[in-house]
């Protein structure tokens, strides 16, 4: 069977890989490697440069990172739909998911690093908040009337960009900005409930109207717990 590597399960972009093979049907192994595994001599010489999430076939070879495993997943499960059905759709798929990877994950990190209080920089939040928010400006457009980023149905591109804002949409972007932006926030909420969706992120609770952020840096509550904390702070109904 093959085989994924991860440092830990939570993490949106383990999340691609996982959705996408629950998508297309894929088995696969999870398997968690500790700290102590990691920083072994074999394990090591193994991963070698290879980032988590990290993929070994039943043939020994590795396959790094998410979005060419996720991609991978979908050509072995004869799943060309989700990865555009003409060379045109292909070329969209591929523009989405390097748009979400190189746009919007670099500036989201800045943002998430403050946020799960690992760096206080609230500078570096808020400048990385703001290119997220040019970003969904640029979706909100290319959404248009379409119910999905690229044709009619689920692709790649929109599981990469979904988690890509996963953490700006639950930690730090208002029901407020929501507002402005209601094509893109439409269809992360849609993309939220998608049992494809919620089988690996569970429930995802948005910031209620005028809420800043969910965790302050340095503060007692990180990560997704932190999240439904600020759900429930005055004036938020909390993401739906
Ligand atoms: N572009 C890569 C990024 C992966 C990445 O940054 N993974 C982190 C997850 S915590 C990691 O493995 N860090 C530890 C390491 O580099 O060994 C992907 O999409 O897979």
């Amino acid at each position: 069977m093959h085989k994924v590597y991860v440092n830990r399960p939570d993490h949106f972009f383990f999340y691609s890989v996982k959705m996408t093979a629950d998508y297309c049907n894929f088995p696969f192994e999870t398997v968690i490697v500790d700290k102590e595994t990691e920083e072994s001599k074999d394990f090591k010489a193994k991963k070698g440069w290879r980032k988590f999430p990290m993929m070994e076939t039943p043939q020994g070879v590795l396959i790094s990172e998410s979005t060419a495993i996720a991609a991978y997943i979908a050509r072995m499960s004869n799943r060309q739909d989700f990865l555009g059905n003409s060379a045109f759709e292909e070329a969209q798929v591929e523009a989405g998911v390097c748009f979400a990877s190189s746009t919007i994950v670099p500036n989201m990190y800045k943002a998430a690093l403050h946020v799960f209080g690992w760096k206080d920089d609230k500078k570096a939040h808020d400048d990385g908040i703001k290119a997220v928010k040019e970003a969904m400006k640029v979706l909100n457009t290319q959404l248009g009337d379409s119910a999905w980023l690229v044709g009619d149905r689920l692709t790649l591109a929109d599981i990469v960009t979904f988690n890509a804002l996963l953490i700006p949409m639950t930690l730090s972007l208002d029901a407020g900005f929501r507002k402005a932006m209601p094509i893109v926030a439409a269809w992360f909420e849609k993309m939220s409930k998608l049992p494809v969706v919620t089988r690996t992120a569970g429930y995802v609770k948005m910031l209620g109207a005028g809420q800043q952020q969910a965790a302050p840096a340095g503060g007692k509550g990180k990560g997704a717990a932190a999240a439904d904390k600020g759900g429930k702070q005055k004036g938020g109904k909390g993401g739906k």
